[in-house]
Formats: C-alpha cells, structure tokens, sequence
C-alpha cells in the first residue's frame, strides 16, 4: 500500500466549501447557502438517473411535448420532478420557471427569498446516445415582499440580478460548476463518496482560443455577418468543435478558449437557446470568468425578458472572439462606405 497517498488531503467538498463562503458575509442567513446544496442533492440524484438510464428502461422518448413543442424525453420529466423537488422541500424558493413548465410553479413557500430560473436537463438530443448533457440554473432574489407567492415580475428579472448561476455536466465526470458573482469555482463528483469536490477553483478563462462552435448545418439559414464570420473562423485556422449539448460546449471553451454561437437565422429569428433558462445563466459564469456574451450586439444579461420563454441569440466565450463576431455582427446591419 502507498501510505504517502494517505497523507493527500482528501480536498474541500461543496458543502465546506458554500459554508466557508458564507462566513465571508457577516450577516448571511444561509439561506442561499442552503439553496445551493439543494441543488447539489438534486444533482447527485439526476447523475445517477442518467448513469443508469441504459439499464433500466427510462431513457427514450416521453410521448408528450413541451412548451416548446420538442419531444419531451423521460430524462427531461425526471430531472424537472427531482429539481423541483428538491428546490420546494429546501424552502427558500417562493417560485420556479423551468424550461419544462409553461407557467411559473409556485412551491408554496411564500417566505421564500428567492427566485430559480431552470433548465433541469438541456441537450435532448443527446439523452438517449450517451453523449454530455448538463443542468443550467439561476438564482434572483424576489422583488415582491415575502409572504406571499412570488410574481412574473420576480421572474423577468435582467441576468444582472442574477445573485448565483451555475451548471452541471453529466460527462466523463459529473461536475458542478457556479458562481455567487465572486469568481467561478468547479467541483467534481467522486461517485464513491457521493460528494462533489473543489477540483476547479477560481475558474479564468482564455482572452483567446481557436475554437468555434455553432451547428454548422443551419448555415444556409445564418446572416450575412455570421456568414462572414465563420469564413473568418476558417481563414484563420480555428478548430470546429460542437457536440449539441449547450453546458458541454460551453464548459470545454470556457476551460480552453473559443466561442459558441447560437444565432438568429432565417428560420428563428430569435434564435433557439432561452434567455431565462440558457442565456443568462452561462452569460454570468463566463463573464465571473474574464470572458463575454451577447446576443451579438446586446450583453446578454441586459436584455430585458419579456415573456418567460423568450429565446435570444448567444455569442459567448472568450472576450477576443466574442468580440470579434460583434465587429461582423455589426457590418452586417452598416451603411455602404460611399466613396466620393
Ligand atoms: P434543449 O433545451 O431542447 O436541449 O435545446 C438546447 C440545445 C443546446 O444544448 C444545444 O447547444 C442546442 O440546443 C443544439 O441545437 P441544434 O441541434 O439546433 O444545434
Ligand atoms: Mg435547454
């Protein structure tokens, strides 16, 4: 046996790790603290859902829709009951909006501070075929008094009222990733123990990179701008990367350095990807990281929801790139030059 590994630390789980933030704030009620490992918990019980979703028969389609009108999958019904769930026994959530639910969910707590924004299980497509899905979240602070249930205005909240945001990516390890606005810290999961474990802290991510990631076969349907812009990507030699699953891309160029791009096209003017439930969350994470995101013109987290599932436009990743398809983005909608 190799005692020298015995003297290893064996490192800070999430719990220690929310709690010794907390102490940083003199006067936390820990509410948010708890809310946080709420979700933890909830994440721990859709892991194994998904890890044993080949064994068992849960995998595969649902036969319903969803707001959306895409095929609910018996993953996505699972992981929007275990959030849920977990989320209403914490306590300190007055409402839910998730993906899957077209109207905002009360929980009953009317004492409840807070507001969850969720997308309990993005990257449908890839449910059934063992490739990376993820869990995307956001955490507002209510704006209407306790003691009631919360309102749509505590929902359409701007990202920048985000008090935390986060992800979980079911991969080759399930990590939870978030931020409470004081920087981004990662944690993975050591199934054994059933804890998550500090394995990313203080996440940065690269001004630059020469990664791209945008589905490639909606391009008949892309702008002018982003037309332009993906040429550049190639002229300039960047690697083409994307796997469908927004939290799987998004985390590989948060680590490494590159942009994902979900853009308007002539056949969703909006886009695809929701800013309650997608945009926002992410949007907070990579700017907590040194990065950017926007619409491509509008910071993401500015833009002013209307309606629970509004869709937008998503350039996000490393500040250089992001900026760089803004600079397309903007030509696209400029005057000719006129030459005298
Ligand atoms: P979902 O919420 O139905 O899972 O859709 C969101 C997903 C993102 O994870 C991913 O980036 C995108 O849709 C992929 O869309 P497309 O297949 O059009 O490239
Ligand atoms: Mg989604």
């Amino acid at each position: 046996m190799d005692h020298n590994k015995l003297a290893l630390p064996v490192g800070t789980t999430l719990d220690r790790f929310i709690m010794r933030k907390q102490e940083d704030f003199p006067y936390a009620t820990g509410e948010l603290s708890q809310l946080l490992r709420d979700i933890a918990l909830a994440a721990k019980i859709v892991n194994r859902e998904i890890n044993r979703s080949g064994l068992i028969d849960i995998a595969g389609a649902y036969g319903n829709r969803n707001v959306q009108g895409e095929e609910q999958q018996k993953l996505d019904v699972i992981a929007n009951i275990r959030f849920i769930r977990a989320l209403r026994n914490g306590g300190e959530v007055c409402t839910i909006i998730s993906e899957e639910d077209e109207e905002m969910i009360q929980t009953g707590n009317c004492q409840g501070k807070y507001v969850v924004a969720i997308d309990p299980l993005d990257g449908s497509s890839n449910i059934d075929v063992n490739v990376s899905i993820g869990t995307i979240f956001s955490i507002y602070r209510r704006i209407s008094a306790t003691g009631c249930e919360g309102t749509l205005e505590d929902c359409l909240q701007t990202g920048t009222h985000q008090v935390a945001a986060g992800y979980v990516i079911y991969g080759s390890s399930t990590m939870l990733v978030y931020t409470t606005g004081n920087g981004v810290n990662g944690f993975t999961y050591e199934p054994s123990l059933g804890e998550f474990f500090l394995s990313h802290p203080q996440i940065t991510t690269p001004k630059s990179g020469a990664i791209y990631s945008v589905n490639e076969g909606s391009s008949e349907h892309f702008s002018e701008g982003m037309t332009a812009y993906i040429a550049y990507c190639k002229q300039n030699n960047y690697s083409a990367r994307y796997i469908g699953s927004l939290v799987a891309d998004f985390h590989r160029n948060l680590l490494k350095g590159g942009i994902y791009i979900y853009p308007a096209t002539k056949k969703a003017p909006q886009g695809k990807l929701r800013l309650m439930y997608e945009c926002n969350a992410l949007a907070f994470i990579v700017e907590q990281a040194g990065g950017k995101s926007s619409n491509g013109r509008t910071r993401t987290m500015e833009q002013e929801p209307v309606g629970l599932h509004d869709r937008s436009p998503l350039f996000i990743g490393s500040t250089e790139l992001v900026n760089k398809a803004e600079e397309f983005m903007a030509k696209e909608h400029a005057p000719e030059a006129t030459t005298a």
